[in-house]
């Protein structure tokens, strides 16, 4: 009896479960509320940066609107919440937005501890470590007994701890939750070492007093593949998210951009057609319009676009992308997107 009974219980809790992972509808949720709500970080240059009269921008900032242009037609029916990394995940979990797009490395953990799912990779990255030029150190090797300002909730903590205790040095960490009071407390003198992702570094680095009298150490310590996530048990949503960023990818290389989406749209290739939904029912397929590519491209721009206007070369950020991980498949780099067929 008592068996019984608890199998009943188990069983009725499955069908909660199930019914609750069935019931995920994040792309009916943000249609009905008009709007994507988009998780970004609490202001990093080139990638999610407010302005003065309160204008979001930066490469993860884009995807989101893209995001709003695929399922909207318009980039600008997206809202923001400022995230720290270390309440980053529970806002996500918690339903709190409906994408976390803010320099989020794509771990293990992430993927199997959390319930989350990265659509992909917008920006690989790497560790890295900044000193104040004045110390005079030029490796990382030479870093022993170091003190090392970091962001809790991030891989940077768990790198850095690595990489000190395979090399057998001894150091001191420095952790803050909000990322202004780590660079503060690196610019006022309490740590020698500010560690984060390399771009974050770059973007960093320009809100130091003399942005010029600091050096970035040529060590790259870890893999940060960044991407934007959102949650398990909704793969219509995930879909739409992980195509935006293919749409993206797969215009540079085809030569789409938001200056020639207009003309490309009578082009007789046929996977320009596919891309811009002149043919076929792609979009459809994910629940949304057909012109939902054209509609990301025309109003956001291709990746490359959005790479050379947010972090790239001409920016302060000053991330060059040529020669780079960052470039596309075609020109020797990792970006390279599934086919729209
Ligand atoms: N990519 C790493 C680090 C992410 C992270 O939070 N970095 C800090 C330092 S660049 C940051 O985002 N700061 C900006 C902010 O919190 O607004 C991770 O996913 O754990």
């Amino acid at each position: 009896m008592k068996f019984r009974s608890a199998l009943g219980a188990m069983s009725a809790l499955g069908l909660v479960l199930s019914a609750s992972a069935a019931s995920a509808d994040t792309l009916a949720d943000v249609k009905a509320k008009g709007s994507v709500q988009c998780g970004v970080s609490q202001g990093l240059p080139g990638f999610s940066n407010k302005d003065d009269a309160g204008t979001w921008t930066g490469l993860d900032v884009d995807l989101c609107k893209g995001v709003a242009a695929a399922v909207f037609g318009d980039a600008n029916a997206v809202k923001f919440t400022p995230l720290s990394a270390k309440e980053r995940f529970t806002a996500l979990s918690s339903g709190e937005v409906d994408i976390l797009s803010r320099n989020t490395t794509w771990t293990m953990t992430r993927d199997t501890q959390l319930g989350l799912n990265f659509a992909g990779v917008n920006y690989y990255d790497g560790q890295g470590m900044m000193v104040p030029s004045s110390l005079g150190v030029t490796n990382a090797l030479e870093l022993d007994g170091a003190s090392i300002c970091t962001n809790t909730g991030t891989t940077t903590e768990l790198n850095i701890t690595d990489f000190f205790r395979t090399n057998n040095m001894g150091f001191e960490l420095v952790a803050f939750e909000k990322a202004d009071e780590v660079v503060a407390a690196y610019d006022a003198g309490r740590c020698d070492v500010y560690t984060t992702d390399k771009s974050g570094i770059a973007a960093q680095r320009l809100k130091l007093a003399d942005p010029s009298a600091h050096t970035i150490l040529p060590e790259t310590i870890s893999k940060e593949p960044l991407g934007p996530v959102v949650r398990q048990g909704d793969d219509t949503w995930f879909n739409v998210v992980r195509w935006t960023l293919n749409c993206m990818i797969n215009a540079e290389e085809m030569g789409v951009s938001s200056a020639n989406v207009g003309e490309m749209a009578s082009s007789d290739n046929p996977g320009i057609k596919r891309l811009l939904g002149t043919e076929g029912t792609f979009g459809e397929n994910l629940g949304i319009d057909n012109a939902w590519c054209a509609n990301i491209i025309g109003q956001v721009g291709n990746y490359g676009e959005s790479y050379e206007a947010n972090v790239g070369g001409s920016t302060p950020l000053k991330l060059e992308r040529a020669g780079s991980v960052n470039a596309l498949w075609t020109a020797g780099g990792l970006m390279y997107a599934p086919p729209i067929r």
